[in-house]
């Protein structure tokens, strides 16, 4: 048991190259956060962790990055990954309740 719990450390330390750091985001998915969409940066190699707090229906759509994440009011989600790609790229909300798409927030990756 313990010598897994070893493996597995190793294999996380491996995964994130140095330098790299976990940034935290908490979001709340309204329709007055869709009028202004947040920036969240991050740099390349990074660990991001969103914390949704969704008060809308609908699919969260990370461009560029693939994630699809449903979302249901009043139920916190979270998404958690390493931001491999450089750019700027909109999560949009898909669902009825948006007619469509709308940006929820932008995420602004710098390269290192
Ligand atoms: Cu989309």
């Amino acid at each position: 048991m313990f010598v897994r719990i070893l493996t597995l450390l190793a294999l996380l330390v491996a995964a994130h190259p140095a330098g790299a750091e976990e940034r935290a985001f908490d979001l709340t998915v309204s329709k007055a956060a869709l009028a202004e969409p947040a920036v969240l940066k991050a740099e390349e190699g990074d660990r991001v962790i969103l914390k949704i707090r969704p008060e809308l229906d609908g699919l969260l759509h990370l461009h560029g990055y693939g994630h699809a994440l449903p979302l249901k009011s009043g139920v916190v989600t979270t998404l958690d990954f390493t931001a491999q790609y450089s750019g700027r790229f909109p999560a949009e909300l898909h669902g009825e309740q948006t007619r469509g798409h709308a940006v929820v927030f932008y995420l602004e990756v710098y390269p290192k």
